[in-house]
Order: structure tokens, then C-alpha cells, then sequence
């Protein structure tokens, strides 16, 4: 059923000493935020399920597995082309900016694990950011298995700057394929206080069962939304609107 609303301490003010004085452990967050396709909608970034639930005119799921690479790796790597040259012309949006402030005021206490594969949380100044589903700007070698940073096209097949292999493919997890840093990641769902989620449609996991994990272990959880998502009712609070509104006045 839905969980009665509940006011939620704002994490920036209730600072008062560093994570280290409350006997967290260095690094283990109290607050962890989940970011999607939607916090970077507001930069002009395109969501994957929006109105025509097609990026670039491809269907994610269509373009975003093995399979496709495999069978046709030129069209992947072309989509993949397009949206690290798109990275070029979008900015960081306030939602962005304000979890760098909320990083800025509690260091340590806040990871933000985000399913985007672009740089936007990195270039509003966030510094603690795991990219569970990888990152435009880094290709993986199939020979060697090396995550490299990259800039331009994988079309152009550039060799492998470690093993010298033409064997780069774009550094991002498929369907069907392993998120990166899973431990990590379960480790402060286990340890957080505050969950919260932007802009997610909670559609893919295993990023759409963390609500419910960080749940079992006893953090109030938050979802900050244009509309409700497929995990609203997890939440033991949501709020929507647009994440350039929310995240900004969540944090201040
Ligand atoms: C795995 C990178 C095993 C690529 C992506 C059957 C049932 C359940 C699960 C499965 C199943 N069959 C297979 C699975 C597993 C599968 C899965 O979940 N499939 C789905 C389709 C059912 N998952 C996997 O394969 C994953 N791997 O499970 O491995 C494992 C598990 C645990 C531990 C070890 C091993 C790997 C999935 C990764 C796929 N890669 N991205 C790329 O970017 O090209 S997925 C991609 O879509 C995103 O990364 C994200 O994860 C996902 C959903 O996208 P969102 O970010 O939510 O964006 P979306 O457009 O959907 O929604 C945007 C939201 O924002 C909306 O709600 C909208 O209202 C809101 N919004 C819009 N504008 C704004 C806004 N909000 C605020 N402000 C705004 N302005």
C-alpha cells in the first residue's frame, strides 16, 4: 500500500560535524542518491522512454546488448558515436549542480550512483559518482579487457592504447551484462540512512530493486520524479515534478 508521507530531514543543515566525528566509517554513505536518464532530460539530454521511446531513433533495448553489438557493430557503435559527440553540446543542469553542492557540504556521507552514461554529475562538480552502467567517454578493449577514457568515434576503430588490439567496443553495460562496482553499490544500500532516486522509471534492473533493498535495511527512501515511476510505491515518499525544481530544493 502507500506509505504514509513523511518529512525528511534535509541532509545539507543537519550537518554538523563530518561523517568521520559520527563514527561512520571514511566512505561509508549515509546518503545515497540513484540517478537516471531524467536528471539530465532538463540539459537536453533525450530520455530513453520519453513520448517516442526512442533514442536516436533506436529502442534501447535494440542497440544496448551484445547481441546487436555482435550482429551489428557498426550501427552500435554509430549510436554510441553520436551520443559521446552529443556530449559536446549539453551542460550540466541545476539537479546536477545541487548534488555537487549536497557533496561539497557532506563529503563523504554522499555517493551518487548513477545508471547515466554521460558526464554531466562530473562536470557540475561531483567527484564521488559510480557510473554503474559505464560511461560514453571510456572505451573497453575485448582483447585486453582495459577500460581506457576516450574521446571521439569508435567507428573509427582507434587501437587499443594498452594492447595495441582494434578491439575497442563502447564501455557501457549491455542487457544481459553486469553492472559495474555491484558490491560497492549493495554495500551502501545496506549502510545508507536516505535513498533517494532521480528521474528513473524503474524500469531496468537491478538499479529499479534498490528502493527496495535500501528499504529492508532500514533507510527512508525518496523519489524525486517528473511523474510516478514503476517503483513509486516503494518509496516511502515521492515527489514530482522536474528534477531542476526537486533536487535543488531537497537540498537547500
Ligand atoms: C543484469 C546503458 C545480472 C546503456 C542501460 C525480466 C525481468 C526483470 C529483469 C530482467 C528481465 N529480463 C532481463 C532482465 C535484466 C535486465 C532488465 O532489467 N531488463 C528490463 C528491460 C526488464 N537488466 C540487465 O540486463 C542488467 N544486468 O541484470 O545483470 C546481474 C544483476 C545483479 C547483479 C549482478 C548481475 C543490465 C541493464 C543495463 C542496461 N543498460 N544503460 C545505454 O545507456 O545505452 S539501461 C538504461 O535504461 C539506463 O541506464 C537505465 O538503467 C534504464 C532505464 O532508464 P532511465 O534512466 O530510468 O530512463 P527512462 O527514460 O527509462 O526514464 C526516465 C525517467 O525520468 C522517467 O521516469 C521520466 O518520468 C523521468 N523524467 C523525465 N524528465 C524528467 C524526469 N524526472 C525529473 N525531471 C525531469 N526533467
Amino acid at each position: 500500500g502507500w506509505y504514509p508521507l513523511c518529512t525528511f530531514p534535509n541532509p545539507a543543515r543537519e550537518r554538523t560535524a563530518p561523517a568521520s566525528a559520527r563514527g561512520y566509517a571514511a566512505g561509508v554513505p549515509r546518503i545515497v542518491v540513484l540517478t537516471g536518464a531524467g536528471i539530465s532530460a532538463e540539459s537536453g539530454v533525450p530520455t530513453f522512454r520519453g513520448p517516442d521511446g526512442l533514442w536516436e531513433g533506436h529502442r534501447v533495448e535494440d542497440v544496448a546488448t551484445p547481441e546487436a553489438f555482435d550482429a551489428d557493430p557498426e550501427t552500435v557503435q554509430r549510436f554510441y558515436d553520436a551520443r559521446r559527440a552529443a556530449l559536446t553540446t549539453v551542460e550540466p543542469n541545476r539537479a546536477h549542480r545541487a548534488l555537487a553542492e549536497l557533496e561539497a557540504a557532506v563529503g563523504d556521507d554522499l555517493l551518487v550512483v548513477t545508471q547515466n552514461i554521460d558526464d554531466l554529475h562530473e562536470r557540475a562538480g561531483s567527484q564521488r559518482v559510480v557510473h554503474m552502467h559505464g560511461e560514453l567517454l571510456s572505451a573497453l578493449c575485448r582483447a585486453c579487457g582495459r577500460r581506457t577514457p576516450f574521446r571521439g568515434a569508435l567507428s573509427d576503430h582507434p587501437p587499443c592504447p594498452v594492447c595495441g588490439a582494434v578491439d575497442l567496443r563502447p564501455d557501457v553495460v549491455w542487457f544481459g551484462e553486469v553492472p559495474y562496482r555491484m558490491q560497492d553499490i549493495q554495500q551502501a544500500l545496506a549502510s545508507c540512512e536516505l535513498f533517494v532516486s532521480v528521474g528513473t522509471s524503474g524500469a531496468v534492473y537491478p538499479a529499479a530493486g534498490f528502493v527496495q533493498l535500501a528499504r529492508v535495511y532500514g533507510a527512508r527512501t525518496l523519489e524525486l520524479n517528473l511523474e510516478p515511476s514503476e517503483g513509486s510505491p516503494y518509496f516511502h515518499e515521492a515527489r514530482h515534478g522536474p528534477a531542476g525544481l526537486l533536487v535543488p530544493d531537497w537540498v537547500s
